[in-house]
């Protein structure tokens, strides 16, 4: 592959320097103020750079939706192109060293080759994704009507087969997990029997479960509604929990937060998922509506904060198995998606700072003294606190951007890509 334009860590490091004096006094300024309550930033800012999300191998490319999608320039055209953008965003807020590949649309040809092609970017591979949900051209059976609980069991046998490749595929990648959504439902009552689709489920997961090697996990997504407008297979967390369990210790759940009926108490899901040691890992985004994939801590901040909340506070604890993944699962439709991107990782650390500044013992103390109030106003004091500096700091210290979106903006990289990838021809719909 020819050489291509990348942003240097000069570069970076040069941007830097303009913005650099200001944020260190910010800095401690910010370090003062949590000193009187006992909180060393020091701390704080080392949590800040061990947060790590994975990337979603789609999420670089413009999204659409049912309507229409509309290319930005320079989108990448291969899963090679993907990467090297999934590259520019590690570089630039080092929180971001894996990603995670869709299956077939990311398929490599060469697996051994896209690996070292990562590794050459400091990246690695998270979680497999399968697809179902579509026929691919040359496919001998259509998942129109089903997947892995089709009625019929030749498309059964052959969405499972899709798993174990993607599982092989993985394990050259250097995977260590799959995770698996089925669009399976129906779009009127009285098309799927709801038990009888369970079944099926159970079954095609079991011969998908034996496929996974001993240091693999597989996550299984559900999702209320969308293909199927009237029902889904695998609807909501209850369901995926008892299929969790009843396939074994290497299956988990993953909660991607557009998944859910408006106004569902997300981080509710998220403390039950890890008290019953089935918390597999995480698609976030956010959403007004349905699935909408928009980016990370747009809509719902709060949420995502409360959902942090829960995720701190068993890390704090310990609590055993508790080691879920983080990815994203967003849908571009309208940005520079290498823009969202640092911008949704830098909402997540953002959180997950956040949620460690909640003083705990001090919650313990409202919630058993039956002080609403007070539990309350611990948690807000924590979600309103500007950790602004801290995130950027931390990104700095390790040859990020202290302002990612202001750095990429004025390295001219998306025009340089728009030279060097020739327009893909429009397409009329998007697919996430
Ligand atoms: C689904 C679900 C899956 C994602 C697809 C593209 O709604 O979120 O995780 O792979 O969309
Ligand atoms: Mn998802
Ligand atoms: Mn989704």
């Amino acid at each position: 592959m020819a050489t291509r334009f990348e942003i240097d860590d000069a570069f970076i490091a040069e941007r830097n320097q303009v913005a650099k004096g200001f944020l260190e006094d910010d800095y401690d300024s910010l370090g003062d103020k949590l000193g009187r309550n006992n909180v060393n930033i020091r701390d704080l800012t080392a949590k800040a750079q061990a947060f790590q999300v994975a990337l979603p191998s789609w999420g670089v490319g413009t999204g659409g939706t049912r309507f229409a999608r509309f290319p930005g320039p320079g989108e990448p055209r291969n899963i090679y192109e993907k990467l090297e953008d999934c590259g520019t965003i590690l570089k630039l807020v080092r929180s971001t060293s894996a990603v995670s590949l869709h299956i077939p649309w990311d398929k490599p040809e060469d697996p051994a080759e896209l690996r070292k092609f990562a590794r050459e970017r400091a990246l690695h591979f998270d979680a497999m994704n399968s697809n179902t949900f579509q026929d691919q051209p040359g496919q001998k059976l259509s998942y129109k009507f089903g997947s892995l609980t089709h009625p019929d069991s030749g498309v059964r046998q052959q969405a499972v087969e899709h798993n174990i490749e993607c599982i092989e595929t993985g394990k050259i990648l250097g995977s260590k997990s799959l995770t698996v959504w089925i669009a399976d439902g129906g779009n009127f009552p009285g098309q799927i029997d709801p038990r009888r689709a369970l079944e099926r489920y159970l079954e095609s997961m079991h011969a998908i479960y034996k496929a996974l090697p001993d240091d693999w996990n597989v996550f299984l997504e559900h999702k209320l509604y969308e293909p199927s407008f009237y029902s889904t297979v695998i609807n909501d967390w209850g369901t995926s929990y008892y299929c969790a369990r009843e396939l074994g210790a290497k299956a988990r759940c993953l909660v991607d937060l557009g998944h859910h009926a408006p106004n569902v108490n997300i981080e509710m899901i998220v403390a039950r998922l890890i008290q019953f040691g089935k918390l597999g890992g995480f698609h976030f985004n956010d959403s007004k509506y349905g699935d909408d994939d928009l980016d990370a801590g747009s809509i719902k901040p709060f949420q995502l904060f409360l959902i942090f909340n829960e995720l701190v506070d068993a890390e704090l604890s310990a609590v055993p198995h508790f080691d879920p993944c983080y990815m994203l699962d967003q849908s571009h439709n309208v940005t520079d998606p290498i823009e969202s991107l640092m911008l949704s990782a830098n909402e997540l650390v953002r959180a997950y700072v956040q949620a460690h500044l909640v003083d705990r013992q001090a919650l313990t103390e409202a919630q058993e003294e039956c002080d609403p109030l007070m539990a309350l106003a611990i948690l807000k004091k924590a979600f309103t606190t500007d950790v602004t500096p801290i995130v950027a700091l931390a990104r700095e210290r390790v040859g990020g951007a202290i302002d990612p979106v202001a750095t990429y903006r004025s390295s001219g990289y998306r025009k340089r890509k728009a030279a060097e990838r020739e327009a893909v021809r429009a397409s009329l719909t998007g697919i996430v």
